[in-house]
């Protein structure tokens, strides 16, 4: 199967990718000059009428960066096969990653839970994007990063603790594990298993759920040799060492919005969108977008 015939078989979910040219967007926006090495967000969740697309708009303008890093729910798969929503702001968040990727910046996308369709497009490229399934990226001062979604992590954080008494093997084989559980829930219908959902049904754990996930996910990192991992999924912003290895989260752009930046000598920074910014009105639809 082509990819585009793929992408035809997704039937509206892929309409703004198959759009054409932006030239209204393209007309009044001068190329800014590059402030930024790289800058990694996810969690966006185009689709819903949680998401914040106009702030996410505003950032995106100011901080042109050379890499950029789309880590995961970018569109939420999930929330629009159960109800179309696509505002106009919906559609210039896609030509701006668009325009970026045409205009030199170098823009990956490495797919998450709500929008695991482009999964299948690994090794692909979409207008100058590049779809994979993890990636890693090398600071300016030379450390390796790890950059994942986080989902993988789903399955294993509640058992993380007595996991890490059994060893890697059967740690690795876990997080295996939740790849393909997902995989057949998905195809006999069942819906994703959502760690907000189960956040919010667990609040007094909700805590200790977050510092797990955080602390499986540098484990791994470390384990496998890289200096930091960068994810999102759990739409916790955060950016501290454990265990030796820098643990970044990029949030979201349904609450938080924020963002990880880079800067040209290799600094990393966790960024929030200053105030200022209007909330939307519809503030409906904030479950189920972990
Ligand atoms: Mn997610």
């Amino acid at each position: 199967m082509s990819v585009r015939a793929g992408f035809h078989a997704l039937g509206p979910l892929a309409a703004p990718f198959l759009d054409g040219g932006d030239a209204a967007l393209e007309a009044d926006e001068p190329l800014a000059p590059q402030r930024l090495r790289s800058v990694f967000i996810s969690d966006i969740h185009l689709g819903t009428p949680g998401c914040q697309a106009q702030a996410l708009l505003d950032f995106l303008k100011q901080n042109p960066c050379e890499q950029l890093y789309l880590v995961g729910d970018v569109i939420d798969g999930w929330q629009l096969r159960k109800r179309w929503y696509w505002p106009q702001a919906h559609n210039d968040v896609v030509q701006k990653l668009l325009r970026a990727a045409r205009k030199g910046c170098k823009v990956r996308f490495v797919p998450g839970n709500h929008d695991e369709f482009a999964r299948h497009f690994t090794g692909h490229h979409f207008g100058g994007i590049e779809v994979l399934r993890e990636a890693v990226h090398v600071t300016a001062d030379g450390r390796r990063l790890w950059v994942i979604h986080g989902d993988d992590f789903d399955g294993v954080v509640q058992c993380a603790k007595w996991l890490a008494y059994l060893g890697d093997s059967l740690y690795e084989f876990t997080l295996r594990l939740n790849r393909h559980l997902n995989h057949l829930r998905r195809r006999l219908g069942l819906p994703y298993w959502s760690l907000s959902a189960f956040l919010k049904h667990k609040v007094k754990k909700a805590l200790n759920y977050v510092m797990d996930f955080e602390r499986a996910v540098a484990h791994e990192a470390r384990r496998r040799g890289f200096q930091g991992v960068v994810c999102g999924h759990i739409h916790r912003p955060e950016m501290r060492e454990i265990e030796g290895v820098l643990y970044c989260n990029d949030g979201d752009w349904v609450e938080s919005r924020s963002a990880i930046v880079e800067h040209f000598d290799g600094r990393l920074e966790l960024v929030h969108l200053p105030p200022g910014h209007e909330l939307p009105r519809a503030r409906a639809a904030l479950e189920e977008t972990a």
